[in-house]
């Protein structure tokens, strides 16, 4: 039985490769594949229903080298940052108990 840490990392790999393959380039996600990727799979810290305007602004931030899609590594970096805020968030839970 792997551990955590190791199922996460098994996870997001899997997650990325489960909807970059949906259509066009498989080794990339489209915008319509990471808009998808993102209600589905990150719903409690993205929101159910993320409007045109907060979905566009999304994807221009991830898409660093700006070809229209997001890479691994583009993606990565987001996870990142996704458990960059999750760690501020219980470290400032901590300091108020
Ligand atoms: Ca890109």
């Amino acid at each position: 039985m792997s551990k955590p840490l190791e199922q996460a990392i098994a996870a997001m790999v899997a997650t990325f490769n489960k909807y970059s393959g949906k259509e066009g380039d498989k080794y990339t996600l489209s915008k319509a594949e990471l808009k998808e990727l993102v209600s589905k799979e990150l719903p409690s810290f993205m929101g159910k229903q993320l409007d045109e305007r907060r979905f566009q602004k999304l994807m221009d931030d991830l898409d660093h080298n700006k070809d229209n899609s997001v890479d691994f590594q583009e993606y990565a970096v987001f996870l990142a940052t996704l458990s960059t805020l999750c760690n501020e968030f219980f470290t400032d839970m901590k300091r108020k108990n």
